[in-house]
């Protein structure tokens, strides 16, 4: 007897933004697959082929139930060969033996430790990999010379590789939310990246602040950064300059769309008390109730045995905080959401299926050749001519 339901074939769209994707994965052993190869691609400076094992995990994550045979995924868009090919493995063999073996293997292993610490991307980890660097004592007793980030993230290496919970990021937001108001009353804070899309767990935690009259806005991040490091809630931060504003006065464009806005990359002091202070006391865990998510690397995490970790009375957290004028806020909220596959998603329809342009300030029509203005997301999926899809739908 053949059970209909279970070779009924799938069918979603083709885009991710036309989709609507939960956290509720049914997936998690074929998309952990693909994701890990997406990374190893990535890592490995490939990122046309990270992008397509993305695309493939995105597809898997949409579906409505577990994969049980590959006539389902005919017609499924985003599939490519080399994908299919992991998922049958899987499915078959109950393990994709690419997956299985890249895990194993010594530069993958050495990727994730190197780019593991903040500031260091997978240039230089393959730099440092070159020279016989393969993990953090390798780092410390041969180094290259750091850089104040790399500094910083070697220093907190333990707390940044630990995933940062919910009510963590709720006790930082009420310290942002009380600097913000402090040094401009009337502005606005809202918590953004995966937190916003229900997220339980995050690798930062990323903050958009706005004030309601335009303009007002104008120098607010260096305030706001004096504020929370003359209160000691700053062990590292670096702020970069709004590029986009100066790009309309002179020829030279900015360097890239990701950097525009006023933006401050930091590492917050998170304390116990601040954790204390929250408004849910009752959802606080001590250092965080999850283990690391390290893929099932042993990470060598012990650099200095005489400072056990997990008893000091703070955590470092990493947080990012973005100023916005109210015209563009909209467009940064919709860009800062996520996932970063949803974004790309909504930009690669923008461009092909509409003929604009869409960024983080604004979305241009190429064939009125004017700006399109929106004051909500839901504008904005109205000009692309998509359905609304709330943050808790865009997990793809
Ligand atoms: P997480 O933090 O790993 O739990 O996951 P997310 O989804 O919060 O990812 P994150 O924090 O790297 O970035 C949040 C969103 O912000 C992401 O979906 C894409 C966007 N984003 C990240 N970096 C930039 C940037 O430099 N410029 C712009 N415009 N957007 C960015
Ligand atoms: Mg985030």
């Amino acid at each position: 007897l053949v059970n209909l339901s279970e070779v009924a074939a799938f069918s979603v769209p083709s885009y991710a933004c036309q989709r609507r994707t939960t956290l509720e994965n049914h997936n998690t052993v074929l998309t952990d697959a693909l994701s890990l190869l997406a990374e190893n691609a990535e890592l490995s400076e490939e990122d046309g082929r990270g992008v397509a094992f993305r695309r493939a995990a995105a597809v898997l994550k949409a579906l409505p139930k577990p994969v049980a045979s590959m006539t389902q995924l005919r017609g499924l868009p985003c599939l490519g060969e080399h994908s299919l090919r992991v998922i049958k493995d899987i499915l078959e063999n109950g393990a994709s033996s690419e997956v299985e073996s890249t895990k194993q293997s010594e530069r993958y292993k050495a990727l994730k430790v190197l780019t593991g610490i903040f500031g260091v991307g997978a240039r230089t980890a393959d730099r440092w990999i070159r020279d016989g660097i393969h993990n953090l004592r390798q780092l410390q007793d041969s180094g290259p010379t750091l850089n104040r980030a790399q500094q910083a993230g070697l220093e907190h290496y333990d707390d940044l590789n630990q995933p940062v919970s919910k009510s963590d990021a709720d006790a930082i937001g009420e310290v942002v939310e009380k600097a913000v108001v402090s040094v401009l009353p009337g502005a606005h804070m809202t918590l953004i990246g995966g937190f916003r899309r229900g997220k339980l767990t995050g690798h930062d935690v990323d903050f958009l602040i706005t004030h309601p009259e335009e303009g007002r806005e104008v120098g607010l991040m260096p305030k706001l950064v004096s504020w929370l490091e003359s209160q000691g809630f700053l062990l590292y931060q670096k702020t970069t300059r709004n590029s986009y504003l100066e790009s309309k006065d002179g020829p030279a464009r900015p360097a890239s769309n990701m950097d525009r806005f006023e933006r401050c990359f930091s590492i917050f002091k998170l304390t116990k008390e601040e954790k204390r202070g929250t408004k849910h006391p009752e959802t606080l865990t001590e250092n965080g109730a999850q283990t690391p998510d390290n893929g099932g690397l042993d990470l060598d995490l012990d650099l200095d045995q005489t400072k056990p970790a997990g008893h000091k009375p703070w955590r470092a957290v990493r947080v990012d905080l973005v100023v916005s004028p109210i015209s563009q806020f909209a467009f940064a909220l919709l860009g800062w959401t996520g996932s970063k596959l949803f974004e790309r998603e909504l930009r690669r329809w923008a461009g092909h299926e509409k003929s604009m342009s869409l960024s983080s300030h604004a979305l241009y029509d190429n064939r009125q050749s004017k700006y399109l203005r929106a004051t909500s997301e839901e504008e904005i999926f109205a000009h692309l001519g998509l359905e609304f899809v709330p943050p808790s739908e865009r997990n793809a």
